[in-house]
């Protein structure tokens, strides 16, 4: 089992952790995403690692951005 950790810019409610959850949960292997939004912590449990492009990916489509992404 792998985690990894990133920061989500932009959710302002509760919706938007649900829009966030719902891209991240649909990437190939995640078995678990848990969303902070008062920090923005984004939280991925996944059986193997998952390519960090795929995450941000997700997020994107979801309407929001990793921090640090250019
Ligand atoms: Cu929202």
């Amino acid at each position: 089992m792998s985690t990894a950790t990133y920061t989500v810019v932009g959710m302002t409610c509760g919706h938007c952790v649900n829009a966030v959850t719902e891209e991240v949960t649909s990437v190939p292997g995640v078995t678990a995403v848990d969303v902070d939004l008062a920090s923005g912590r984004l939280t991925v449990t996944s059986d193997a690692p998952v390519d960090d492009d795929a995450v941000r990916a997700a997020v994107d489509e979801a309407g929001y951005e990793l921090a640090g992404s250019a």
